[in-house]
C-alpha cells in the first residue's frame, strides 16, 4: 500500500546531503526527528528539529553509547499499524509511528583504514544505528530506511510520484538493501577482530558459511586453509560422508568437486559415466556400456595422468569397478552411493578415501562463484549454460553424423570442465586426447594431439586414437590454424562456439579439409 511519510528519524554520521534531504522533507510536512551532531547541524541550517530525548525522555549518555536506544524509538519502528494490539500498545504507552529513518553508520571501516587505535575502533563500532536499521527493514510494510545518501534522491522521487507517499516495491528494496549493510558493517568488525586476536586467516569468518573443517595447509603447505559449507546442503563434495582413508586436503576437495560436477553432466538415465581429474582438469573421462567399462575407457586416455587421480562416478560404485579401481594408486573415489561389495574391497586400501553422496548435483543449480581480486571480489553466475541438440548449427559441406553428434555433444560437456583454452578429442564416448590450460588454442590442439599419441602407444594401437574423432574447442578459433592442427591430428568433426571474425575463414579451412562442423552460440571459458 502507498505509504505517506508523515515523520521521520535522521541520525547519520556522514552528513553529506543531509541539510538537502531535510529541507524537501521539512518542505514536504513531514516532521523532523533527531539525534545530537545531526539535530545540531539540521538547525544551523535553520530547519525545526525535534530531539530525540525529548521522545525518549531519556538524555543522550555514555558518551553517545545510548541515544536511541529505547521502546519510543523502536516501538514507532517495529509497531505493526494495521495491528489493533499494536495500535493500542503504542497508544497506552506514548509511542508515535516512525515512517522514514535516515541513518548512516558510525564509520568503522573508515576508522580500520585510517589506523586508527583499538579503543577507537571499538568506539566506532555502531549499536543503536544498525539496530534501528534492522527494526526499520523488518517493518518495511510501514517503514521507510535510507541507509546510503545516493538513495536520498531516489526517496524524494518516490514520495514525488506517489503524493508524499512511498510504495510497498520501493520500500522492500530499501529493506533489502538495509540488510546487506549491516550484515556487511558486521562481517567488517568481526574481521577486523580476528585480525586483533590474530587469527589464522582462513578462520576470519568473511562471508556467510559455516566452518566444516580447518584444512592442515592450502594448495601449498605454507598457505593456511579452511573448508566451509555453504548451508544449501546440495549434494557435492562439502555435504559428502567420508566413508575411509585420510583426511581431505585442499587440493583434493578442489579435485573432487571438478570431478563431480563434470561426472554429474551425464545424466545417469542415460548410462554410466566416470570422470578422471588431475589438477581440477579431466584427464579421462567416458560413458560405457558398464560402470566398469567407462571407467576402463576413461583410464585409457591417460593412464600415466590417472596415477594418484581423483575419480567420479555417475552412479553408485559397483564391486566390479571398485576392483578396478584399486588396481593403481587413486587419492578419491566419489560417487552417489556403493554396494556393500564394493565397500569391502576399498576397505583393503587405507588411503583410499571413498567419499559417498545421496545424489549427484544438478550441474543447473543456479549459484553465484566468488573469486578474490587485489581490493575486490569477482562475483558471477555458475556457468550452467547448456545447448540443446536442436540448437546447434551446422555450418559446413558435410554435416556430422549420428554417431558424430553423439562425440561433439559428449566432447562439447567435457570442454566445458577443462581450463581454458580448451581442447578435447573424443571418439566412442571416450576422452582420446585433451588440451588444457594453454595460452594459444593451437597449442592446446597440439597439447591434446600429443596426449592421443602417448594413449597409441601405451596401449600399443596402430594409429592415434585422435584419428577419426570429435573435436571440441571451448571457445571460437580466432583463426583457422588451431582448426587445421585438429584436422591434421584426425579430427573429422568439430564443436565450437563460433562468432569469431574470421569465420568465415574458419568455415572454408573445415570445407577444404572435409570436416563436418557445428557452432554451438555459446561459450564456455573457465580459468
Ligand atoms: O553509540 S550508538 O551505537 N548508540 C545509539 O543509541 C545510537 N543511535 C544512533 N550510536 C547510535 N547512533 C548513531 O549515531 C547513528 O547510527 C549515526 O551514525 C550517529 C549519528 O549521531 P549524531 O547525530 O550525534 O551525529
Amino acid at each position: 500500500d502507498l505509504l505517506p511519510i508523515r515523520r521521520a528519524l535522521i541520525s547519520v554520521s556522514d552528513k553529506t546531503g543531509l541539510i538537502d534531504l531535510a529541507k524537501a522533507l521539512s518542505d514536504r510536512g513531514v516532521e523532523l526527528l533527531s539525534t545530537g551532531g545531526s539535530a545540531k547541524a539540521m538547525r544551523d541550517a535553520g530547519l525545526d528539529v525535534k530531539d530525540v530525548a525529548d521522545v525518549t525522555g531519556f538524555p543522550e549518555m555514555m558518551d553517545g553509547r545510548v541515544k536511541t536506544l529505547h521502546p519510543n524509538v523502536h516501538g514507532g519502528l517495529l509497531a505493526l499499524r494495521d495491528n489493533e494490539q499494536h495500535v493500542a500498545a503504542m497508544k497506552e504507552h506514548g509511542i508515535a509511528g516512525i515512517d522514514l529513518l535516515v541513518v548512516n553508520l558510525y564509520p568503522f571501516e573508515a576508522t580500520v583504514a585510517a589506523g586508527a587505535d583499538y579503543d577507537t575502533c571499538i568506539e566506532n563500532i555502531d549499536i543503536g544505528g544498525p539496530a534501528m536499521i534492522r527494526a526499520a527493514a523488518k517493518n518495511a510494510a510501514f517503514v521507510n530506511v535510507i541507509v546510503d545518501v545516493e538513495d536520498y534522491d531516489k526517496l524524494l522521487g518516490d514520495m514525488d510520484q506517489h503524493d508524499g507517499a512511498t510504495c510497498p516495491k520501493f520500500r522492500r528494496k530499501l529493506s533489502q538493501k538495509a540488510y546487506a549493510r549491516t550484515g556487511a558493517y558486521d562481517a567488517a568488525v568481526s574481521t577486523w577482530m580476528a585480525e586483533q586476536l590474530e587469527l589464522e586467516a582462513p578462520k576470519r569468518r568473511a562471508f556467510a558459511g559455516e566452518l566444516k573443517q580447518t584444512l592442515r595447509y592450502g594448495e601449498n603447505s605454507h598457505q593456511k586453509a579452511a573448508f566451509y559449507t555453504d548451508g544449501s546442503g546440495r549434494p557435492g563434495v562439502a555435504t559428502a560422508t567420508q566413508l575411509q582413508g585420510k583426511e581431505l586436503s585442499y587440493n583434493n576437495i578442489n579435485d573432487t568437486d571438478a570431478a563431480f560436477e563434470l561426472v554429474s553432466e551425464f545424466d545417469p538415465a542415460n548410462g554410466p559415466a566416470v570422470a578422471i581429474i588431475k589438477h581440477a582438469n579431466p584427464c579421462g573421462v567416458a560413458v560405457g556400456a558398464t560402470l566398469v567399462d567407462a571407467y576402463q575407457k576413461a583410464f585409457d586416455c591417460d593412464r600415466t595422468s590417472a596415477f594418484g587421480g581423483i575419480v567420479a562416478l555417475n552412479q553408485p560404485l559397483d564391486v566390479e569397478t571398485a576392483k578396478k579401481i584399486v588396481e593403481i594408486f587413486t587419492e578419491v573415489v566419489i560417487a552417489p552411493g556403493a554396494s556393500e561389495e564394493a565397500k569391502e574391497v576399498f576397505a583393503a586400501k587405507k588411503n583410499l578415501r571413498l567419499l559417498l553422496t545421496d545424489g549427484l548435483p544438478d550441474p543447473r543449480t543456479p549459484i553465484t562463484t566468488y573469486k578474490q581480486v587485489a581490493g575486490g571480489v569477482l562475483v558471477q553466475d555458475k556457468d550452467v549454460g547448456t545447448v540443446a541438440a536442436d540448437e546447434l548449427k551446422v555450418v559446413t559441406k558435410v554435416a556430422p553424423t549420428d554417431a558424430q553428434m553423439a562425440d561433439l555433444q559428449f566432447a562439447w560437456k567435457v570442454a566445458k570442465h577443462v581450463k581454458s583454452n580448451a581442447i578435447v578429442y573424443v571418439k566412442g564416448g571416450a576422452t582420446v586426447g585433451v588440451g588444457a590450460g594453454q595460452m594459444s588454442r593451437l597449442d592446446s590442439a597440439n597439447v591434446a594431439a600429443s596426449k592421443a599419441q602417448r594413449m597409441a602407444d601405451a596401449l600399443g594401437l596402430d594409429e592415434s586414437p585422435a584419428k577419426g574423432s570429435a573435436v571440441a574447442s571451448d571457445a571460437f578459433f580466432p583463426f583457422a590454424d588451431g582448426l587445421l592442427e585438429a584436422a591434421a591430428a584426425g579430427g573429422t568433426c568439430v564443436i565450437q562456439p563460433g562468432g569469431s571474425m574470421r569465420d568465415e575463414e574458419v568455415i572454408k579451412a573445415a570445407d577444404d579439409a572435409g570436416l563436418a562442423m557445428v557452432f554451438t552460440g555459446m561459450r564456455h571459458f573457465r580459468h
